[in-house]
Protein backbone atom coordinates (compact mmCIF):
# COMPACT_ATOMS: atom_id res chain seq x y z
CA UNK A 1 0.00 0.00 0.00
CA UNK A 2 1.50 3.42 -0.86
CA UNK A 3 2.20 5.67 1.95
CA UNK A 4 -0.21 8.52 3.22
CA UNK A 5 1.25 11.88 3.74
CA UNK A 6 -1.20 13.02 5.97
CA UNK A 7 -0.12 16.98 5.36
CA UNK A 8 -1.61 16.18 2.01
CA UNK A 9 -4.65 14.00 2.85
CA UNK A 10 -8.23 15.20 3.74
CA UNK A 11 -9.34 15.39 7.26
CA UNK A 12 -10.57 11.76 8.39
CA UNK A 13 -13.89 10.78 8.56
CA UNK A 14 -16.29 9.27 10.37
CA UNK A 15 -17.32 5.85 8.98
CA UNK A 16 -20.53 6.38 7.19
CA UNK A 17 -23.50 5.62 8.89
CA UNK A 18 -27.40 4.59 7.65
CA UNK A 19 -29.19 7.38 8.81
CA UNK A 20 -33.32 6.77 8.64
CA UNK A 21 -33.99 5.56 5.19
CA UNK A 22 -30.61 4.30 3.81
CA UNK A 23 -29.45 7.85 3.89
CA UNK A 24 -25.45 7.92 5.06
CA UNK A 25 -24.21 10.99 6.24
CA UNK A 26 -20.78 11.85 6.22
CA UNK A 27 -19.72 13.42 9.16
CA UNK A 28 -16.13 15.18 8.81
CA UNK A 29 -14.32 15.34 12.31
CA UNK A 30 -12.46 18.29 14.27
CA UNK A 31 -9.09 19.32 11.70
CA UNK A 32 -6.62 18.87 14.31
CA UNK A 33 -6.03 17.96 18.27
CA UNK A 34 -6.11 20.72 20.19
CA UNK A 35 -2.98 21.56 22.29
CA UNK A 36 -3.85 21.56 25.81
CA UNK A 37 -4.98 23.74 27.96
CA UNK A 38 -2.90 26.06 30.06
CA UNK A 39 -2.80 27.44 33.37
CA UNK A 40 -0.60 30.64 34.92
CA UNK A 41 -0.06 30.12 38.69
CA UNK A 42 -0.68 33.52 40.35
CA UNK A 43 0.37 34.81 43.61
CA UNK A 44 -1.98 37.38 45.47
CA UNK A 45 -0.51 40.17 47.59
CA UNK A 46 -1.21 40.55 51.37
CA UNK A 47 0.13 42.69 53.94
CA UNK A 48 1.67 39.85 56.31
CA UNK A 49 3.62 37.41 54.22
CA UNK A 50 6.80 38.58 54.81
CA UNK A 51 8.74 39.54 51.13
CA UNK A 52 11.82 37.55 51.92
CA UNK A 53 9.22 34.45 52.44
CA UNK A 54 7.55 35.48 48.97
CA UNK A 55 11.04 35.18 47.51
CA UNK A 56 12.17 31.76 48.51
CA UNK A 57 9.03 30.19 47.46
CA UNK A 58 9.55 32.11 43.62
CA UNK A 59 12.91 29.97 44.39
CA UNK A 60 11.85 27.29 45.71
CA UNK A 61 9.02 26.28 43.66
CA UNK A 62 8.72 27.95 40.66
CA UNK A 63 12.97 27.46 39.87
CA UNK A 64 13.43 31.41 39.67
CA UNK A 65 17.04 32.99 40.63
CA UNK A 66 16.93 35.50 43.13
CA UNK A 67 17.08 38.62 41.44
CA UNK A 68 13.80 37.31 38.61
CA UNK A 69 12.30 36.04 42.50
CA UNK A 70 12.71 39.75 43.69
CA UNK A 71 11.26 40.99 40.75
CA UNK A 72 8.12 39.07 40.72
CA UNK A 73 7.72 39.61 44.56
CA UNK A 74 7.81 43.22 44.05
CA UNK A 75 5.51 43.60 41.35
CA UNK A 76 2.97 41.33 43.47
CA UNK A 77 3.88 43.81 46.14
CA UNK A 78 2.90 46.72 44.37
CA UNK A 79 0.23 45.40 41.66
CA UNK A 80 -1.81 42.92 43.88
CA UNK A 81 -0.83 40.11 41.58
CA UNK A 82 1.25 38.33 39.63
CA UNK A 83 2.33 34.88 37.45
CA UNK A 84 5.19 32.80 38.84
CA UNK A 85 4.53 30.21 35.68
CA UNK A 86 3.07 28.76 33.30
CA UNK A 87 2.05 24.88 33.21
CA UNK A 88 -0.47 21.88 32.15
CA UNK A 89 -3.55 21.28 34.56
CA UNK A 90 -1.90 18.69 36.87
CA UNK A 91 1.76 20.25 37.19
CA UNK A 92 0.04 24.17 37.94
CA UNK A 93 -2.26 21.89 40.14
CA UNK A 94 0.72 20.85 42.38
CA UNK A 95 2.78 24.05 42.13
CA UNK A 96 -0.77 25.59 44.12
CA UNK A 97 -1.09 22.80 46.66
CA UNK A 98 3.16 23.40 47.27
CA UNK A 99 2.75 26.97 47.97
CA UNK A 100 -0.08 26.28 50.41
CA UNK A 101 0.82 23.64 52.05
CA UNK A 102 4.46 25.83 52.68
CA UNK A 103 2.74 29.06 53.39
CA UNK A 104 0.46 27.03 56.26
CA UNK A 105 3.33 25.64 57.62
CA UNK A 106 5.27 28.77 58.15
CA UNK A 107 1.99 30.41 59.10
CA UNK A 108 1.71 33.02 56.66
CA UNK A 109 -1.66 34.06 54.35
CA UNK A 110 -0.41 33.96 51.10
CA UNK A 111 -2.75 32.94 48.61
CA UNK A 112 -1.54 31.05 45.53
CA UNK A 113 -4.09 29.84 42.97
CA UNK A 114 -4.20 28.63 39.17
CA UNK A 115 -5.93 30.53 36.24
CA UNK A 116 -6.90 29.44 32.94
CA UNK A 117 -4.96 31.26 30.21
CA UNK A 118 -6.50 32.23 26.17
N1 LIG B 1 2.96 42.82 50.85
C1 LIG B 1 3.85 41.94 51.62
C2 LIG B 1 4.63 42.77 52.62
O1 LIG B 1 4.66 43.98 52.52
C3 LIG B 1 4.82 41.19 50.72
C4 LIG B 1 4.18 40.24 49.79
C5 LIG B 1 4.57 40.19 48.44
C6 LIG B 1 3.16 39.40 50.22
C7 LIG B 1 3.99 39.30 47.57
C8 LIG B 1 2.56 38.49 49.35
O2 LIG B 1 2.41 37.53 47.16
C9 LIG B 1 2.99 38.44 48.03
N2 LIG B 1 5.25 42.11 53.59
Amino acid sequence: MAPRNPKQSAPPLTQPRADGDDAVVLERRSQRTQPPQMFQVVLLNDDFTPMEFVVQVLQEFFNKDRQAATQIMLKIHLEGKGICGVYSRDIANTKVEQVQQAAHSAGHPLQCLSEPIE
